[in-house]
């Protein structure tokens, strides 16, 4: 029998069924348990009428060159061109701007999450292809883990070092007792791993861990955030207040002599510095359960009692990232660390801390961290990468100054940008705030499958091929599976692969050689399956021949011979096993965090009002929204996908609210609502959860933004995109991470009829020659 057809998503691998040469269904891999229905909307939106079939340049900018009715951006009808045309459009730009203004003017740091196959990686290609040309403004940190990644090399590690030695649930099951999870363990966001999610196994994990008897506590304003067949603790805090909780966690262990004094002595520095602020010697405010019960509206009892349960147990405390992506986000991780180094569980199985369990797949699995294939992105020659949240302030303040991680930066003056496999009308804080700023560049060119209100928002577009439209291999670190990504069908229309597209824009530029090597699509795979064998060797993975790996379909990596746990060497012999902080130990106080001066994040863990919260004396907006990860889809993808459509209320994307805060505003569950702010107003449909803190609105990440006037900075977006609500601001001058998690709200009954859906509508083509139609 042939090997079935596997195809590799960031939410699973499938089985692929094709009929007719089209791509009929997919259905689950046979190694997987739970398998993510996710992979149900890639069939019908492969072909829907959504997707971009041929190159399309706005008509302004064909007509008037680079810079012409910027401010028309997202307003005007495309022109569909010839392929040859449009290369040799993008290729002229890409060489006016940096010859008239050199590299770094073209930002194509071009964050986002692509597909999950290796070579045809969107992000590496256009990165490698602007390498070839001479550099880009690139972007450093994620949307992900802005605040974690800066802070932990100053305080504990590298965040991607301490991830791939991350404890897993086998060991946990048999040594934890207490389990205390800030943001919980959210089974939606487990489907999903970026680059490749084979097995889904967190919900059985959560439902062992139950069974043997480890005390599951959820300190989340969300109650299903952490949910199994058996009880579950629930502590409903305020939003953004984790860190005044957990110093009001280390505050007891001090009061009552709980904490690890040899810990401290001999794995951390600065821990006086910490003790002197919670003991309140600095500014006479004691950081005890009393001070923190009003902050985080929870009972002080309850965490005093946590406290010493803490200290009784084996407890492993783990924190999602959504709380590092808020105001002031590097103070919950930093605490997180020193509250788990004053425990002195550190390095022991199943004690000490985690950097979220649950945040994606692969968190917690007993797998190696060797990941397959990746394309070589070159050097960047351009050195003034920005912090991957600052690009509206990038673009609307070119020359202008700011902090970051000690130094003080400036932002380049941009002329270009380059998108490729991200979305920003997606991932960007306050929408409005990025309508203007996309203003500013003379030119933006996006390679897309779908017509996204990033693509609509472009000056040239071109159709990209899906990963069902192509071969590549999927593969990424802690997931079991290397899949043979096989070709299951021809792409639509004219798409073509990114690589293809740069390799013929490089021949144009003169790029080509050093872009392709001579190599075609085919050859990179075979190279790159090659390049990865010497890293297989180092975890003892035997790969197999090329050829077989492909005919086979796929390759199972074996486990490790003995499951991690998460610094024990560290903890065994602090001298042989340094930390690569400045210490080699725990930074409980940092020096040099504290040398850069930074009022907003100062040398030690510390409790600073968000600059929105509910504990704000006469807030505005009196609701606060968290606009966490759809269970859906992977963040904007495929959400014109049946899978995400079917969950929505009338089209619209659902506002989960309290039953209380409903009755409050005369809201019944269905009902469509206009959610706004002084940053920007949506709609959504309404679903009553009585599992929510009251004061507490969410909803999910994804809807396509669909602006009722198009082009107009602060319209109504009629379909439920969080981010037009969203503050775009700095977690702190460290991290300068997104705030994405701190947003204040209102919400009220619609009146009317809500305005048709036009986000999965394909923009409007008009022929080169024709007057442009008014609008209606
Ligand atoms: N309010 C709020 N905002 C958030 C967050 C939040 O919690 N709250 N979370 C943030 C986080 S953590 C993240 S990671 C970001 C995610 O933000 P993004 O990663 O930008 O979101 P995606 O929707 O995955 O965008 C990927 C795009 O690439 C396209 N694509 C896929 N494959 C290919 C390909 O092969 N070629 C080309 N050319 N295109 C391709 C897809 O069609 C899609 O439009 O969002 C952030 N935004
Ligand atoms: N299905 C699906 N899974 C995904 C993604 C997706 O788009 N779809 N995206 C993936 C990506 S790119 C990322 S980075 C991860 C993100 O992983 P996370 O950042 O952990 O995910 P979120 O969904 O933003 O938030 C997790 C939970 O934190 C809670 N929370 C929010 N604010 C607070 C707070 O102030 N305090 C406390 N204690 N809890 C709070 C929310 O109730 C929420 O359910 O998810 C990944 N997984
Ligand atoms: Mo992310």
């Amino acid at each position: 029998m042939n090997a079935p057809l596997l195809t590799s998503t960031h939410w699973g691998v499938y089985e692929v069924e094709v009929e007719n040469g089209r791509v009929a269904r997919l259905k689950p891999f046979k190694h997987d348990p739970q398998p993510s229905p996710i992979g149900n909307a890639i069939p019908g939106a492969l072909t829907s009428p959504t997707r971009v079939l041929r190159p399309a340049v706005r008509k302004s900018w064909l007509e008037g060159g680079p810079g012409s009715a910027t401010q028309r951006r997202g307003a005007e009808p495309f022109v569909q061109v010839s392929w040859e045309r449009a290369l040799d459009l993008v290729a002229a730009e890409v060489d006016r701007v940096r010859k008239t203004f050199g590299n770094s003017a073209i930002f194509a740091g071009s964050y986002g999450w692509s597909s999950a196959g290796r070579f045809h990686h969107a992000q590496s290609q256009v990165h490698r292809f602007m390498n070839c040309a001479g550099g880009y403004v690139a972007h450093v940190g994620t949307y992900s883990l802005g605040a974690a990644r800066t802070l932990l090399p100053h305080i504990v590690g590298d965040m991607d070092e301490l991830r791939a030695q991350h404890t897993p649930w086998t060991v946990l099951e048999q040594h934890c007792k207490l389990f205390l999870a800030f943001g919980g363990v959210p089974l939606r966001n487990t489907q999903v791993n970026s680059g490749g999610a084979s097995q889904h196994e967190v919900g059985m994990w959560l439902r062992r861990l139950a069974a043997a008897g480890v005390a599951l506590v959820n300190v989340s304003p969300v109650k299903s955030d952490l949910a199994t067949t058996r009880a579950v603790e629930w502590i409903p805090i305020r939003p953004n207040t984790d860190a005044a909780f957990m110093l009001a966690l280390a505050h007891t262990l001090v009061a009552e002599g709980r904490h690890d004094e040899d810990f401290l002595a001999t794995h951390c520095v600065g821990f006086e510095r910490l003790r002197a602020y919670l003991m309140g010697e600095a500014d006479g405010a004691a950081k005890d359960a009393a001070w923190a019960a009003p902050i985080c509206d929870v009972p002080a009892d309850t965490i005093v009692d946590l406290a010493r349960r803490l200290a009784a147990n084996r407890s492993m405390i783990t924190t999602a990232w959504s709380l590092q992506r808020a105001d002031h986000g590097e103070q919950p991780y930093w605490l997180t660390v020193a509250l788990a180094a004053m425990l002195g569980q550190i390095g022991l199985p199943g004690g000490g801390f985690a950097l979220g369990y649950g945040p994606v797949n692969a968190e917690g699995a007993d797998a190696h961290a060797y990941s397959g294939p990746v394309l070589p992105q070159g050097i960047n020659a351009v050195k003034t990468p920005i912090p991957v949240a600052r690009i509206s302030d990038m673009l609307l303040d070119p020359g202008g100054k700011y902090d970051f991680n000690g130094a003080e930066r400036i932002y380049p003056d941009i002329r270009l940008v380059y998108w490729c496999g991200g979305n920003p009308f997606h991932h960007q804080q306050d929408l409005n705030r990025l309508i203007a700023a996309w203003r500013k560049p003379e030119t933006i060119v996006i390679h897309e499958q779908f017509w996204t209100s990033a693509a609509k928002h472009a000056d040239i577009v071109l159709p990209a091929t899906n990963s069902l439209e192509r071969n590549d291999i999927g593969s990424t670190g802690r997931d079991r599976y290397m899949i043979a990504m096989k070709k299951a069908a021809e792409a639509p229309g004219e798409a073509r692969d990114d690589y293809t597209i740069f390799a013929e824009i490089s021949r144009r530029i003169g790029t080509h050689r050093a872009f392709t090597e001579n190599r075609d699509a085919a050859g990179w795979l075979r190279y790159l399956y090659e390049a990865s064998r010497e890293r297989a060797d180092r975890y003892g993975i035997e790969l197999p021949g090329f050829d077989d790996f492909w005919e086979e379909g796929c390759f199972e990596v074996p486990k490790p011979a003995e499951p991690n746990v998460m610094l024990r060497a560290f903890r065994a012999d602090p001298r042989a096993h340094r930390l690569s902080t400045p210490s080699g130990r725990i930074e409980i106080f940092s020096e040099r965090i504290a040398s850069f001066g930074y009022a907003d994040c100062p040398g030690h863990p510390a409790w600073f009002e968000p600059i929105e919260w509910l504990g704000e004396r006469a807030a505005r907006y009196p609701l606060h929204l968290i606009s966490s990860q759809p269970s859906t889809k992977l963040h904007s993808q495929y959400d014109h996908g049946t899978v995400s459509r079917e969950r929505k209320i009338r089209g619209r994307e659902p506002i989960r609210i309290h039953p209380d805060d409903a009755a409050a505003r005369a809201l019944h569950a269905g009902d469509i609502v206009r959610v706004f702010n002084d940053r920007g107003q949506c709609l959504a449909g309404v679903r009553i959860e009585a599992g929510l803190k009251r004061g507490v609105v969410q909803m999910s990440t994804g809807a396509w933004y669909d602006p009722l006037v198009p082009g107009e900075i602060g319209t109504l977006d009629k379909h439920g995109n969080a981010n037009v609500l969203t503050i775009d601001k700095g977690t702190s001058k460290l991290a300068q991470g997104t705030s994405a998690h701190t947003c204040l709200v209102e919400i009220e009954r619609y009146a009317g009829e809500p305005p048709p859906i036009s986000a999965f509508d394909p923009p409007q083509f008009v022929e080169e020659s024709a007057p442009v139609p008014p609008r209606v």
